[in-house]
């Protein structure tokens, strides 16, 4: 009870009152596919925690968006309680260490916690000429993933880049960038989107920390709870679809009417995401909200596969 006192009087300070904290948890049980009866529970795990699972958060070939969308998040104090529930012990963007002493962080990190830790991994491997195209630190990112991965408890991919490659694995591909789980011949659990909803994220670790376990995957190693629909089946312009009413042009008053976008190349008929339903920054809006097609980012071997944009499929 202490604990969630403090804990309550601290989001007080910084503005949250308990009511936003509940509405929070109220969205992000809603969001894991879990019923109401769980708000409690889920409130729990931030306000008490049992637990602080160590992360080791690696990077590879990427733009850190993903980590950008988690930590720009419009209210601060959902990614504090997220890095609060955790205990991060290496995340290259975020950590004060640097050279060397990052360099041992990690290693006693992984050496400390091997079999416990939590492996977050952010963007894509290099493959080709001995893994040549991206290093840190003298090794290639090959080589930290083969290291570090296999002692961890659980490995997320968080984005495109590492469940799938993403944007460094397009064509030509000089490097042989591939996600995390085929670089490595291994199962990951692949939360993809560039940048992916931070709330997945949350969900998941919740998942595991609520039920001891990680959420249900499909064949691709996506939670279910985040990636068991496509954009199409959630879509509110879907009326519009059914009723043949199409954006062609942008600016156009079928654009003004919100009318829908697949002939401006939406791609959300063929893209499993919750885009629709979780939004981004906190519930604002989401591309097809904004007038703009689903590019299709989440999906395996986006771009190739989803360009060229802006042409009906
Ligand atoms: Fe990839 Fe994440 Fe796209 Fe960027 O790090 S999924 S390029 S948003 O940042 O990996
Ligand atoms: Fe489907 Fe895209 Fe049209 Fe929405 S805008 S109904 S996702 S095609
Ligand atoms: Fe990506 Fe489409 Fe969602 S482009 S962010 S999956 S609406």
């Amino acid at each position: 009870m202490e604990k969630e006192k403090v804990f309550y009087e601290r989001l007080a300070s910084k503005g949250v009152s308990r009511r936003d904290f509940m509405k929070f948890c109220t969205f992000l049980t809603a969001t894991m596919g879990l019923s109401s009866s769980f708000v409690p529970k889920v409130a729990e795990v931030f306000a008490a925690p049992k637990q602080r699972p160590p992360v080791i958060w690696l990077h590879f070939g990427e733009c850190t968006g993903c980590s950008e969308a988690l930590l720009r998040s419009m209210y601060p104090w959902i990614d504090e309680l997220v890095l609060e529930i955790l205990s991060v012990e290496y995340h290259e963007t975020i950590m004060a260490a640097a050279g060397h002493q990052a360099e041992e962080n990690l290693h006693n990190a992984v050496e400390k916690y091997a079999g416990q830790f939590i492996c977050v991994v952010e963007g894509s491997v290099a493959t080709k000429f001995n893994g040549g195209y991206g290093k840190v630190a003298g090794k290639s990112f090959l080589q930290i993933a083969q290291e570090v991965v296999p002692k961890a408890a659980a490995t997320v991919c968080i984005g495109s880049c590492s469940s799938f490659g993403g944007i460094p694995a397009a064509k030509p591909n000089p490097g042989g960038y591939k996600g995390v789980g085929e670089a490595l011949g291994i199962k990951t659990l692949n939360l993809p989107g560039c940048p992916p909803n931070p709330i997945n994220l949350i969900g998941t670790i919740v998942n595991y920390l609520l039920l001891g376990k990680l959420p249900a995957l499909d064949e691709k190693g996506r939670p279910v709870f985040a990636y068991g629909k496509t954009i199409h089946d959630t879509c509110p312009r879907r009326a519009h679809f059914e009723n043949d009413e199409f954006v062609e042009e942008f600016g156009s008053e079928e654009a003004a009417l919100g009318y829908c976008l697949y002939k401006m190349g939406c791609r959300g008929p063929e893209t499993y995401n919750n885009c629709a339903v979780a939004k981004f920054n906190d519930g604002t809006s989401w591309p097809v909200e904004a007038g703009h097609p689903c590019i299709g980012c989440s999906e395996p071997n986006f771009w190739d596969t989803m360009t060229p944009f802006y042409e009906e499929l």
